[in-house]
């Protein structure tokens, strides 16, 4: 399992929060997400033999937010 932290630009609101966790917790590889309106920011608990850290990303930034690592 590996762990990473994204900073997320644009999330505005507990809206926001959910919709992120819901983007990142649709993958199979996922297992934990913290997500933190107050410090824009996405912590992701992940198999990395199941989904890359682009995918991700991607994901993010198809559901309106700028991720920056
Ligand atoms: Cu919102």
């Amino acid at each position: 399992m590996t762990t990473i932290t994204l900073n997320i630009q644009g999330m505005t609101c507990g809206g926001c929060v959910n919709g992120v966790k819901r983007v990142l917790t649709n993958f199979s590889g996922v297992r934990q997400v913290e997500v933190s309106l107050e410090k824009g920011r996405a912590t992701i608990e992940y198999d990395p033999a199941q989904v890359l850290p682009e995918q991700l990303k991607a994901a993010i930034g198809d559901a309106g937010y700028d991720v920056k690592t």
